[in-house]
């Protein structure tokens, strides 16, 4: 059975980090379905949009946090948007999966909240191995 994921990385918190979402959006790809495959798009354009745009975002965003299985969120570059994201997946009780550059700094807000699995990684095939390992977590409790 594939998971519907929801990842979620920077767009305006800045985009340093793209090629590592599209490679790690693509792995899992691989094994399951990801609803927000934009947030790897290096070309998604992130100009100056009408209210009624954000508004359709949110509403896009949010939908898709109800129908998700689980979230996987990578945070090293820091973002209010995933933030929000992380608390509004929590208040649905979604399996939440955080994942870090051992070099970074995460928010107390975060690493200080115990709902949250927090990987600190060295690398990329340790963060590659972290998220599958989360994933299948999700996929046994799910059938269970
Ligand atoms: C809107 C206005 C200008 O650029 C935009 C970009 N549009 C977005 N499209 C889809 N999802 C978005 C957008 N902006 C933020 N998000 C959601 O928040 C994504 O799901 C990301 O996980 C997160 C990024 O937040 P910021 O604060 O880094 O933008």
């Amino acid at each position: 059975m594939k998971l519907r994921i929801y990842f979620a990385g920077s767009i305006l918190g800045g985009r340093n980090d793209v090629d590592l979402y599209h490679r790690l959006i693509e792995k899992i790809k691989e094994t399951d379905i990801v609803l927000t495959e934009h947030i790897g798009n290096a070309h998604y354009s992130t100009e100056c949009r009408t209210l009624a745009d954000e508004q359709r975002i949110y509403d896009q965003d949010t939908a898709w946090l109800r129908e998700c299985d689980a979230v996987v969120a990578e945070c090293s570059q820091p973002s209010l948007g995933v933030g929000y994201e992380m608390a509004y997946a929590e208040a649905l009780k979604k399996p939440v999966a955080i994942f870090c550059r051992k070099n970074a700094r995460l928010s107390a807000m975060l690493t200080g909240d115990p709902y949250f699995r927090i990987c600190f990684y060295e690398d990329e095939s340790a963060l590659f191995a972290a998220v599958q390992a989360f994933l299948s977590e999700v996929r046994s409790t799910k059938k269970s």
